[in-house]
């Protein structure tokens, strides 16, 4: 039997720093209305780096910490919105920027659920035993995206990516999985419709920007979201007392506040940081395990139980469970 692990983690953000108060300057918006409904102080915006250039550092980063050669990657994932192209595939361009030369590379499309999405796939390519070494990474630069004068949406979010080193391991590491999507319910949150334009087509409008129903998410967050990552866990062998810390999707603090309670686990098992850098789609969670490595809260050290979930566009939503 093959196994895959996590065995390095890494995050690299655009150096800008947007304060709420900068927003206020350029729409009709407040920190105070910002900070208490979203817990989102700043947030990241680059000012010239794509989803790519992000994607880049982060791998670079993940290889020098194992002491690998970029040729010794066997697969590259890059979960994202916000690509720099459709073709190349923004994992494509970060093949050629490390020089991945035996790496085969592709980009995953599943949203704020797309870091997940892309774990799971990258532990089943390891597990299956044809494969040894791959980087998964979570980027967006979602600031291309929003609608800058929707003051509703324009506040929530940022640019960053985060990512992991997958390699084979001897023992199992990932203890539960549930990977979930509901296309019926997809336009609560939309971006990037792609018209048909040809001349033997009916033409038609796109909307440029992100688009998002913020009570429908909400409500499908606290709701959907909870009850399945509390099935997650009964269908794990742990318990929810002995998950060190759930990492979840930073869109909204309010929101892990009442998620935290449905699931019925302490609010101090859910880190946040979305008050640096905003909401950042599929980068969101491995920001967040990079920065709990980073403060010594989560040791990489095989001793720990780490849930992550991811719930968003599509709708879509999964719940991972490791030992890290
Ligand atoms: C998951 C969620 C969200 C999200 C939904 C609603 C929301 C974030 C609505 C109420 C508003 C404050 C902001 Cl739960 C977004 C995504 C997309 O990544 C995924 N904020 N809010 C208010 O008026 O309080």
């Amino acid at each position: 039997m093959a196994f895959a692990k996590i065995s390095q983690v890494a995050h690299y953000v655009p150096e800008q720093v947007i304060v709420n108060d900068d927003l206020a300057r350029v729409m009709d918006t407040s920190d105070e209305w910002i900070s208490s409904r979203t817990g989102i102080k700043q947030r990241h915006i680059s000012k010239t780096e794509s989803t790519s250039d992000l994607s880049a550092e982060v791998a670079r980063r993940l290889l020098n910490q194992a002491g690998l050669l970029a040729e010794q990657l066997d697969f590259i994932i890059v979960a994202t919105v916000t690509p720099d192209s459709m073709v190349p595939s923004t994992a494509a361009l970060v093949q050629a920027k490390i020089g991945a030369t035996q790496a085969f590379a592709f980009d995953l499309t599943a949203a704020c659920s797309g870091f997940i999405f892309a774990l799971s796939t990258g532990e089943k390519l390891i597990s299956s035993g044809r494969y040894q070494k791959g980087i998964v990474i979570g980027a967006e630069t979602l600031s291309k995206s929003v609608d800058w004068s929707d003051r509703s949406t324009a506040v929530l979010f940022g640019d960053g990516a985060g990512g992991v080193l997958l390699e084979s391991a001897k023992i199992n590491h990932f203890l539960a999985e549930s990977l979930h999507s509901d296309g019926a319910r997809g336009e609560c949150l939309t971006y990037g419709e792609t018209p048909l334009t040809s001349p033997f087509s009916v033409q038609k409008e796109a909307s440029a920007f992100l688009k998002m129903d913020g009570r429908a998410v909400f409500d499908f967050a606290i709701r959907d979201v909870s009850k399945s990552i509390k099935e997650t866990i009964e269908l794990s062998p742990v318990s929810t007392d002995e998950l060190d810390y759930l990492l979840l999707h930073q869109a909204n603090d309010r929101i892990l506040d009442k998620m935290a309670r449905k699931i019925g686990v302490n609010r101090d098992k859910l880190p946040a940081n979305m008050t640096k850098y905003g909401n950042t789609s599929a980068a969101s969670i491995p920001i967040l395990l990079s920065e709990c490595v980073e403060e010594g809260l989560i040791l990489l050290d095989g001793s720990q139980t780490i849930l992550m979930a991811g719930f968003g566009g599509g709708l879509t939503w999964g719940t991972l469970i490791v030992t890290l």
